[in-house]
């Protein structure tokens, strides 16, 4: 296994569109710049395993990517680096693609920056501004140095995303102040969250009303706010106390439902669907949608510009441009519908939660009165196994204590079916951590990886397959291994590994803690192609802990998944039975 090819897919994905706008700032041809910008979102969108793809020698079958792309990927891939990226990088100064982060400054900008004024970082950029060389350049006005000014100043200061719950208590405080603003008939909140992205850079806030302005003093009356950095008639934009970047949009109530659609997204599947009118010689955009004639259709619902454009409406959820298009496009001709995505009160009970037995900080008898409370009807704990010393893992003799415990609190709560699991390390060479005879005792086991994150690929995925292989694996555990924001996943073989739990039954956890979303939405078609069970787990460490449940709902609908597809929406009898597993013996 060789080290140095340890470059997944995500960071290729990057490295093409940022080369994309390396070209474009060097002036290269639109053609070159769409190639490598295209390519780069076709990666991103295509599941699969990249690395067996490349041994083929297939890299190009996948569609949008042509036979330069597909060389500089395999190159990548093999050995993560390649000759044409060294090249295209010597194009510009490294320190241009700093001054791209600068929201509101596009490739195109800064090669006006750059060709002009020969300004290479973003302090010469902030200079300039000062002194207001920027006003003169194409393109460029007395607005733009003051946006620049501003967007140097955010990128220093607030530079990151958010996860979903705290940009969801932010949204709520701008949405509840907007939405009883006077002359307000509608206010949604669009963007990334609508769409339940894992993280959020920003909240985009959708109002409709006759009067902007009322609205406006609302938005910027809200509590909270740190900085506003813009106020227009119908857009403002803000910055929470919370390093939260907040934009408002006010529109006419009649063309909410365009508005609607255009903010939430993505700008992929947007730009998809404007095409979509085009093609028939027809207008789409943030106001309304109009046939070829120039005649405005009537849209008063998301519905009915998806309807007016032969299309089964489309969840937002699902708006990536990941093949949701073609999905609906058929749907409709069949006149069908979506299949309903999952919600929270379909799930019947959880597994995988933590009580003071190891690291968690509420008792157990504290975690099922909570779960009882959630109105679940079965709950499975699973603390740590005595390998996670850190983490307070469980001796035999603890766990067999445990299950006196458990006896008790199964008298105390007749209405619940308590399950006694463990979430058991995957030792460095794929063992569980407890003798067989030990785990054939318990109700499930989670297989989990907690240590030796940087392990060559093959052997990661080697360990992992034999985890998973073991007779008494009931969950592989937050598959990835991820932290949102904080580390990236171990390297596997996805793709694989996905294939072994199929073949073993293994229920693949969409691990609902909101730093985690693991098992990534990114695989939900082929986790669907493969006919997996996903089970949506907290891996609570607290009573609270267990309400993160709703994220992993989000995650799982971003997935496409409905409740049949979800095992633990199973009634309780028919989930004991699924989630049998170690009686071989
Ligand atoms: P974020 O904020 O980075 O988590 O992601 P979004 O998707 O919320 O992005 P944002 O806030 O920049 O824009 C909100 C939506 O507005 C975006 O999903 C689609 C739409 N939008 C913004 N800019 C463009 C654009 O240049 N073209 C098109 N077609 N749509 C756009
Ligand atoms: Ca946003
Ligand atoms: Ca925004
Ligand atoms: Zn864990």
């Amino acid at each position: 296994m060789s080290e140095k090819s340890s470059i997944g897919k995500a960071e290729i994905t990057r490295t093409l569109e940022q080369l994309g706008h390396i070209l474009e700032i060097a002036g290269s041809s639109p053609f070159k710049v769409r190639a490598f910008v295209n390519g780069s979102r076709a990666l991103e969108n295509w599941q699969g395993d990249l690395f067996q793809l490349v041994e083929d020698g297939n890299v190009s079958s996948i569609q949008g990517i042509g036979k330069g792309l597909a060389s500089i990927i395999e190159d990548l891939v093999q050995d993560g680096q390649s000759e044409a990226e060294t090249e295209i990088r010597a194009l510009i100064p490294e320190s241009l693609l700093q001054i791209l982060r600068i929201a509101g400054l596009g490739p195109k900008k800064v090669r006006a920056i750059y060709e002009k004024l020969e300004i290479e970082t973003i302090d010469d950029l902030e200079k300039a501004c000062k002194e207001e060389l920027i006003q003169s350049l194409p393109g460029l006005g007395k607005t733009s140095e003051n946006s620049i000014l501003k967007g140097i100043n955010n990128l220093r200061r607030f530079s990151g995303r958010s996860l979903i719950p705290n940009a969801q208590s932010v949204a709520e405080r701008f949405l509840a102040s907007v939405k009883d603003a006077q002359g307000v008939t509608k206010a949604e909140i669009a963007g990334s969250m609508r769409r339940n992205r894992e993280t959020i850079g920003d909240i985009d806030v959708l109002v409709a009303s006759l009067e902007p302005e009322a609205v406006r003093q609302a938005f910027l009356s809200t509590e909270g706010i740190k900085e506003v950095l813009a106020e227009g008639e119908t857009k403002s934009r803000v910055i929470s106390e919370e390093g939260m970047g907040v934009d408002l949009r006010v529109v006419e109530p009649k063309s909410f439902a365009p508005a609607l659609h255009y903010f939430t997204g993505s700008k992929e599947h947007n730009t998809r669907l404007r095409q979509r009118a085009r093609d028939r010689g027809w207008k789409l955009n943030e106001y309304g949608l109009w046939n070829e004639a120039g005649e405005a259709l009537s849209t008063p619902e998301e519905k009915d510009i998806f309807s007016l454009l032969d299309l089964a409406w489309i969840p937002p959820e699902l708006r990536e441009d990941n093949g949701e298009i073609e999905w609906a496009e058929k749907l409709f001709a069949e006149k069908k519908s979506w299949n309903e995505l999952v919600t929270a009160d379909q799930i019947q009970g959880v597994l995988h939660c933590h009580s003071t037995w190891s690291d968690g900080k509420a008792t157990l008898q504290e975690m099922v009165q909570a779960a009882s409370d959630m109105g679940w009807s079965y709950y499975g704990t699973a603390d740590h196994s005595r390998t996670a010393a850190y983490a307070g893992g469980l001796s035999i003799e603890q766990l067999a204590e445990q299950l006196l415990e458990i006896q008790e609190l199964r008298k105390e709560f007749p209405q619940m079916t308590i399950l006694q699991g463990i979430e058991s390390d995957i030792l460095q060479d794929g063992s569980l951590d407890y003798p067989d005879e030990v785990l054939e005792r318990l109700d499930y086991v989670v297989a989990s990886v907690h240590s030796s994150f940087s392990m060559p690929r093959k052997d990661q995925t080697a360990r992992i397959e034999k985890a998973l292989r073991h007779p008494c694996t009931t969950v592989w555990g937050h598959p990835t291994g991820r932290l949102l924001l904080q580390r990236d996943g171990y390297e596997i073989d996805m793709d694989h590994l996905l294939k072994v739990a199929a073949e073993e039954g293994v229920i693949v956890e969409l691990n609902a803690h909101p730093r985690r979303l693991d098992v990534d939405w990114r695989w939900g078609r082929r986790i669907q192609e493969l006919g997996l069970d996903v089970g949506i787990h907290p891996d609570a460490h607290s009573t609270h802990g267990l309400k993160d449940v709703q994220y992993g709902v989000m995650a799982a609908r971003k997935m496409g998944l409905s409740s049949t597809q979800i095992t633990n929406c199973m009634e309780r009898d028919e989930y004991l039975e699924r989630i049998k597993r170690c009686h071989h013996s």
